[in-house]
């Protein structure tokens, strides 16, 4: 049985050695959810993007991309969405169809950037759970989940969802730490008594800037089964079904 161990913030990444496993990058409030989001609404592929210097040079020479991301939650000055899957949906989706994004955000791109070593770099939320899980069992390598945190630190929503993940492959998978069993035993209970606007620092931020909306909707579990892949050839997000032709 392969192991599968949770790295609780984005920073942590560089103490570990991802050659050769499987990394599932999590970022719950709202990167992986975003991301997800995009994909939904028929986005080709998604490029991250460290800076918003880059993302602009990256959009003068293809104007035709989309730029979308988030500064302290909100969206910057000249990108055309926010990191806001709520603001994503309520889009006709031929805005979003066949074009590539170029994404930029805090926490969720750095994580991926981080990630760069690994065999294969996933994105998982609340809402896609399911498939990734289904997807991962499949693929005999390590896996290490890798949540985003904020600005450094440890982020609950993230460090919940990463404990479900590892709860639904227990079958496939044996947790290696004692920080992985504890997100494994917590996710067991119901969301709302652990992750809330009282205990949740990120929570309340952004129903504090007015998204709740997003909140409740990047909580909402298994309603997707698309799977984002990180794509190394091109350095981008795609469907992994596209990729690896599966379905
Ligand atoms: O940092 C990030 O990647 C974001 O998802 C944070 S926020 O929810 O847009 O503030
Ligand atoms: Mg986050």
């Amino acid at each position: 049985m392969q192991d599968i161990q949770i790295i609780p913030t984005a920073t942590e990444t560089q103490k570990y050695d991802l050659r050769g496993v499987s990394a599932i990058i999590i970022d719950v409030l709202r990167a992986s959810t975003t991301i997800l989001t995009l994909l939904e609404m028929g986005i080709s592929r998604i490029f991250p993007i460290s800076t918003k210097d880059e993302a602009f040079s990256f959009k003068r020479k293809k104007p035709d991309t989309l730029l979308i991301g988030e500064r302290h939650g909100i969206k910057p000055e000249g990108f055309d969405y926010g990191n806001s899957p709520i603001e994503l949906i309520n889009q006709p989706e031929a805005v979003f169809n066949g074009k590539d994004a170029l994404f930029t955000t805090t926490n969720g791109t750095k994580a991926l950037i981080m990630a760069e070593r690994a065999e294969s770099i996933f994105i998982a939320s609340m809402r896609n759970l399911n498939s990734v899980a289904l997807e991962i069992a499949k693929i005999p390598l390590p896996v290490r989940i890798i949540c985003a945190g904020t600005n450094g630190e440890f982020s609950m929503e993230d460090y919940y969802c990463a404990g479900k993940l590892v709860h639904s492959l227990l079958s496939s998978f044996r947790p290696i730490d004692d920080l992985t069993w504890l997100a494994e035993k917590l996710s067991i209970q119901p969301l709302k008594n652990i992750v809330n606007s009282k205990t949740c620092r990120h929570v309340s931020r952004l129903k504090g800037l007015g998204f709740e909306r997003d909140v409740q909707f990047s909580f909402e579990l298994d309603k997707s089964n698309i799977l984002p892949i990180y794509d190394k050839e091109q350095g981008c997000i795609i469907k992994y079904d596209e990729k690896y032709n599966e379905k």
